[in-house]
């Protein structure tokens, strides 16, 4: 049975705040680093990196540390000159930005700057770069590949305190902001002005635009607006050697020569530190409807999805999935309740549009045919925004419900749309009582599959019967291993199983063309083999 909400023209915002203590901005404690000793051993002895999941063998471990300086008094002297109460070495404070947001991988840098301006960054990599010493940038350390917290001793850059807006033409809806701006913050900006931003993803209270442009994240939106490669007008980004690259254009249309920024969209910060965005948002919707939706099998659901293309045009505006088991770990470990009957396959879809009587129309329309098609056995309809937020969050929750089920194996694959869930089936199959729970869910609408596995405790023996399992089907049918959240230091030496050796030959061109001494985010995107 369809159950209609009342209705609200509001749009969804999420108001969760993903967990992250805030540090002040000063250095509380002075630690002293002996030149040419192991620095702060005594004091601050951090197991060095592992690699992330994996037994040292494994593609997955980390690689060994390259020759970069260790920092020394001078250094910190000079980064305390330089950016004054916000050269962070206070271990307790330092600790949170050495590991991820998965606590998956933890690095052991003893420096954590939070630079407050252009200029700043530029003398910080300057600096690094005469020293040979190696910089991991940071925004928000919400990624997922282990690409956001340091290896070994590399110095963290977050650029957390970058976070004012620059400028927002309200004509063109063109928003220029500095990179460590968090998501939300410049979505409750713009809503204020009746804009919205271009991407939406689970990690809004925390991740910053910087971080989105490194990572090109793709998010609840893309099927709608389309990727950060075409809204984001211009960046500023500060090359590993100091030099600021000003590309920082608010046009919609410039081919005066090659397009650079496009270089930086997703590099993960190992071309170049993004110190500003200028990016397209569209206008804010004047009608919004959500809808929840339960399936048999994942051929209705593909069913639904051509219908609803069909069906609902230029208002649909996201197409997302969730299987049971998602719903399972949601109502287990968020006590989040279904609010449809159990069903093997769950839809959210949402519409955007300007004009609430001829959506409400086309849903209602759109929703007729699949209910007597028989594609869909149960759906509820929002319109108001809290229960518009109330069902966004059964799909935009299942990570966090997943880091409760036990340690997570994440994997982010694009494949072509019909051959998604049979990924799922196979590894379970293939995985047989060796998981706990095997779940699939993600951007449908997008051909982008997300399958995790999770186990009691991080498991080598069932990381070996996933790797190289899952790359070689998706390799299998010319799908990418990584379609939205990049390859960070995970991934890295799984770049070829979706990309040709002359390509990745060329981006270590690229890499060393723009990083001569690879003192950006080392050991992280490009595969072993090229450093
Ligand atoms: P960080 O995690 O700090 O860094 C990520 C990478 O970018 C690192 O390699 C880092 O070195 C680099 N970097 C960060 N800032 C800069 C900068 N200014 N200049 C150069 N390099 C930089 N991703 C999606 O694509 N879609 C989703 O739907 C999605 N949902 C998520 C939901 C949750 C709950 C979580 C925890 C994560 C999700 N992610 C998703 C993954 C993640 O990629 C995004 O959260 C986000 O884009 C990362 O931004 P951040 O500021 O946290 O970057
Ligand atoms: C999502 O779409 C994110 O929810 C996170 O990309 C996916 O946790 C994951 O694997
Ligand atoms: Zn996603």
């Amino acid at each position: 049975m369809l159950g209609v909400f009342q209705t609200s023209q509001k749009l969804r915002t999420s108001l969760r705040l993903l967990s992250r203590a805030g540090l002040p901005p000063v250095d509380l404690q002075v630690q002293l680093l002996l030149r040419g000793r192991s620095p702060l051993s005594a004091t601050f002895s951090r197991k060095l990196h592992l690699g992330p999941d994996g037994p040292a063998s494994s593609p997955a471990a980390a690689p060994r540390r390259l020759p970069f300086s260790r920092v020394t008094v001078e250094d910190l002297t000079f980064f305390r000159k330089t950016l004054p109460g916000r050269a962070i070495t206070d271990p307790d404070l330092v600790q949170s930005s050495n590991e991820d947001w998965l606590k998956s991988v933890r690095g052991s840098s003893e420096v954590l700057l939070r630079p407050q301006t252009t200029q700043e960054v530029s003398q910080i990599l300057s600096y690094c770069h005469s020293r040979n010493l190696a910089v991991n940038p940071q925004g928000g350390n919400t990624g997922l590949v282990g690409g956001s917290v340091p290896v070994y001793d590399e110095i963290i850059l977050s650029t957390s305190l970058m976070n004012s807006i620059l400028s927002f033409d309200k004509i063109s809806g063109i928003l220029t902001c500095q990179a460590g701006c968090v998501l939300e913050n410049l979505s409750l900006y713009l809503e204020e002005r009746d804009y919205i931003m271009p991407l939406d993803l689970g990690a809004k209270g925390s991740c910053q635009i910087g971080g989105n442009v490194a990572t090109n994240a793709g998010g609840l939106r893309l099927l709608r607006y389309g990727s950060l490669h075409g809204t984001v007008l211009g960046l500023e980004v500060v090359l590993a050697d100091g030099q600021v690259l000003d590309c920082l254009s608010t046009l919609r249309k410039d081919n005066t020569g090659y397009d650079l920024k496009q270089l930086f969209i997703g590099s993960e910060g190992t071309l170049g530190v993004i110190t500003a965005v200028s990016i397209l948002c569209p206008r804010k919707p004047k009608s919004v409807n959500v809808v929840f939706l339960g399936c048999e099998t994942f051929d209705q659901l593909l069913k639904t999805f051509q219908l609803c293309k069909g069906m609902l045009g230029e208002i649909l505006s996201a197409f997302e999935f969730l299987d049971s088991e998602c719903m399972r770990l949601l109502n287990t470990h968020l006590k989040l309740a279904n609010p449809i009957s159990d069903c093997p396959f769950y839809i959210v879809i949402e519409t955007s549009g300007s004009d609430s009587d001829h959506d409400s129309q086309k849903l209602h329309n759109f929703l007729e045919e699949a209910m007597t098609s028989l594609l869909v056995t149960d759906g509820t309809v929002a319109t108001e925004e809290s229960k518009i937020k109330t069902l966004w969050s059964m799909r935009e929750r299942v990570t966090e419900a997943l880091t409760h089920d036990g340690f997570t194996y994440k994997y982010d694959i694009s494949l072509p749309v019909e051959r998604i869930y049979q990924l799922v089936t196979d590894m379970r199959q293939h995985l047989g009582k060796r998981a706990r729970s095997v779940v699939g869910y993600g951007h449908v609408g997008d051909g982008n599959l997300h399958l995790n596995v999770t186990s009691p405790a991080k498991d080598p023996a069932l990381l070996a019967s996933i790797e190289p399992f899952i790359y070689e089907w998706t390799a299998k049918f010319q799908g990418s291993i990584s379609a939205e959240h990049g390859l960070g230091l995970k991934k890295r030496n799984y770049i070829y199983y979706s990309k040709s050796r002359p390509a990745v030959a060329v981006m270590g061109k690229m890499k060393t063309l723009l990083d001569p001494k690879g003192i950006l985010n080392p050991y992280k995107t490009l595969p072993d083999d090229l450093k």
